[in-house]
């Protein structure tokens, strides 16, 4: 049984400020912020917009903070390279992947700085600041201050031994520096000292009251439990005031005197970002941003991933209130993680699926990936994407049921009536039921979109799709038109009435199938252009006599060896790791130079190979090694079939003492080593054409 819980407010026309969390340009984007952030609020902001309403959808890339320092550092080359480098590669790609932001702006911008030095100003003008000299961590050898991600310890709430001095990303606390335990360096490794430094604190714990009412009292029903959970047990542990500023020498100067070679703290700037974008695209579009800031009818909507939870439930909320005529987030409905084949996502160990990567590797299939994240969106827990899901999702569900739906109704239709939609005769019960259940879908799919659960909205949109299937196997059009030709003009109405309505509702999950579908039905534009309630009050939808256009297939189908390639990378990557943290052996003990001297090392060729029976890893070869043709037992089975290595030139210790190995004498030893995969290879430097026996020193 389908529910249908009807929203508590249907939205009439209002307006919404959107904001997506800002990624840092510090590498690019992946389908871990796709799931979490970027895909949920591009259903949400298309769907209002479809449903009539005034949406400001703002972004942009967060470029100062730490992560862009480091980043720079390890590439040798300048914060300013780094930022211009991956916001480009960011918007591109999010352009590409059809993430329809009003605007994406960057943190480095003019008016952002700007804008966020005069916030900083209203507020400390105002008094809203503590302004206090005390001890921060210092490294002395790096002769910096070690802030944030510069500093790593102890988690004081959960023991993650890999806290951040800002924040744990395992338990999601916001911390000072100064509160994590045996704190190191992440430059240099050391113990870092304490320095004496000026600072101005925002007190958090001057905002608590307010906190507590606002959500703990006023958003204990709507915001998720997730998120509510977290926020709640921040404030029931008490809120402490929290550095606004710091010593580094990459961000926006503090904007006070006595400040010099301090800039804000990362956290304060980057949300201000969501303010200068809308003013940025405000100024573009000849609209009043005020209004979508200030305006007490406007809705302000967040959409972040969990480990920015504190930052725009807590601190953001409490520099608006702070400042005093802004309005407050109306929601934050923050995801938890999602997973790459059952490891936790990680940039630096390429365990990921890159954005980029993704568009050239499946050209035009970006709403197969966006249907994939959606189905497996992690919403109330972390969830786990895979490749083989993602085939699954997208040959039994997208192609199997969607595109079929679609393509049969072309099809036939084309085939029947040269592509003009029919005039129906009378229309059956089964007609009569099947054309009012589709009227109620706006409303379900926007009782779940409005309560931000995006996988159970996109199921039912399918379950319209089912809907259209079962009606055409129901009614085999096929078959019936070789004895009720009238019949099958109301069976095929009735169906082109379903595709139109998918054609619309699919918008805000599948924008490109959207416009693609509608191109073929021949309503993306003029008076047949519809919105989301026109589905349910219009009669009819799409009318007879109306030519539509040719067949075209919208899903296709994704073949075993592609999603080969995308595991093959994974184990490629998980290889290059495990060779990464292979702890590399201590020296052993010294020779002497006579020692390798008596080491006769020479050039040979393989001759021949066989397995060595019942032995996983042996090879017997006979080797031509300039002396003589000798018989050597070798462990590379596991790397090397005996087939390939005949004709291999080698390198071989011809005066190791033989041994036996299982019943065979061996009379040397070829000299191998390991490739960064762990395969092992031959120590073979270019001896193609040089003559067996000649000695290697
Ligand atoms: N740059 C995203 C992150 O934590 C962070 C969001 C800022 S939103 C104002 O990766
Ligand atoms: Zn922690």
């Amino acid at each position: 049984m389908r529910t249908f819980v009807p929203s508590k407010q249907r939205i009439m026309s209002k307006r919404y400020t959107i904001t997506a969390a800002l990624p840092y340009t510090n590498g690019p984007i992946h389908i871990g912020h796709l799931a979490g952030v970027y895909v949920p609020a591009d259903i949400y902001s298309r769907y209002l917009r479809l449903t009539g309403n005034d949406v400001a959808f703002i972004c942009g890339s967060d470029e100062h903070g730490v992560p862009i320092t480091i980043k720079a550092k390890n590439e040798g080359v300048s914060p300013q390279d780094i930022v211009d480098k991956y916001h480009a590669i960011i918007k591109k790609s999010f352009e590409e992947f059809g993430i329809s932001f009003d605007n994406y702006s960057r943190t480095s911008a003019k008016i952002h700085h700007e804008t966020a030095s005069e916030f900083f100003k209203t507020l400390y003008d105002k008094g809203e600041f503590i302004e206090e000299t005390n001890e921060q961590l210092y490294d002395e050898q790096a002769d910096q201050f070690l802030a944030d991600r510069f500093v790593i310890g102890t988690c004081p709430k959960c023991g993650n031994e890999e806290s951040y001095g800002d924040q744990c990303e395992k338990c999601g606390t916001s911390h000072n520096a100064t509160d994590l335990i045996n704190p190191k360096s992440a430059i240099t490794g050391n113990a870092p000292t304490l320095k004496k430094t000026k600072h101005w604190f925002l007190p958090l714990d001057k905002h608590e009251a307010f906190l507590r009412e606002w959500i703990l009292e006023g958003h204990k029903n709507d915001w998720k439990p997730n998120v509510y959970g977290q926020v709640k047990s921040w404030i029931d542990d008490g809120l402490r005031p929290r550095a606004v500023t710091r010593d580094l020498d990459w961000g926006i100067p503090v904007p006070v005197e006595g400040a010099e070679g301090k800039v804000l703290y990362v956290w304060f700037d980057a949300p201000i970002g969501y303010i200068s974008s809308t003013k940025e695209w405000a100024k573009q579009v000849g609209k009043d941003w005020e209004l979508y800031w200030k305006d007490k009818e406007t809705k302000l909507i967040h959409f972040i991933g969990k480990d920015n939870i504190v930052f725009h439930c807590i601190i953001f909320p409490a520099m608006l209130k702070a400042e005093g005529s802004y309005i407050l987030p109306e929601n934050v409905p923050a995801n938890e993680f999602l997973n790459l084949e059952g490891n936790k996502l990680s940039t630096s160990k390429n365990w990921a699926v890159w954005l980029p990567d993704y568009l050239i590797d499946f050209p035009n299939q970006q709403d197969v990936l966006r249907y994939a994240l959606t189905s497996n969106a992690p919403e109330a827990k972390d969830n786990d994407f895979t490749w083989k899901d993602f085939q699954a999702r997208n040959n039994n569900e997208l192609v199997a049921i969607f595109g079929n739906f679609i393509n049969r109704v072309v099809v036939l239709t084309n085939k029947y009536y040269n592509g003009i939609v029919p005039t129906p005769e009378d229309f059956s019960k089964v007609d009569l039921e099947t054309l009012s259940e589709v009227k109620a879908f706006p409303n379900i799919i926007s009782s779940s979109i409005e309560r931000y659960r995006f996988r159970e909205a996109q199921q039912e949109l399918m379950n319209l799709a089912r809907l259209g299937n079962k009606y055409l196997a129901d009614e085999e059009p096929w078959k019936v038109i070789k004895v009720d030709e009238g019949r099958v003009q109301t069976i095929m109405f009735v169906a082109l009435q379903i595709s139109s309505a998918l054609a619309t509702l699919c918008e805000p999950f599948l924008p490109f199938t959207s416009a693609k579908l509608r191109k073929m039905l021949n309503i993306s534009s003029g008076n047949l252009e519809m919105s989301w309630s026109d589905i349910a009050s219009k009669e009819i939808l799409i009318p007879a006599k109306h030519q539509i256009g040719d067949a075209e297939l919208l899903f296709s189908k994704i073949e075993d060896d592609a999603i080969q390639i995308q595991l093959d990378k994974l184990i490629a990557s998980k290889k290059a790791n495990e060779a990464a943290s292979k702890t590399v052996e201590p020296q052993k003990d010294t020779i002497t130079f006579d020692d390798f001297t008596k080491l006769d090392i020479r050039v040979g060729t393989i001759l021949e190979a066989e397995k060595m029976p019942k032995a996983k890893k042996l090879l017997v070869l006979k080797v031509d090694t300039g002396i003589d043709v000798r018989t050597i037992v070798s462990g590379i089975a596991e790397s090397f079939t005996a087939e390939e290595v005949i004709g291999k030139k080698v390198t071989v210790l011809v005066n190791l003492a033989p041994r036996d190995l299982r019943g065979v004498e061996s009379q040397g030893m070829i000299l191998m080593t390991e490739n960064a995969e762990g395969k092992l290879v031959f120590v073979n430097p270019d001896h193609s054409n040089v003559s067996n026996g000649l000695q290697i020193s």
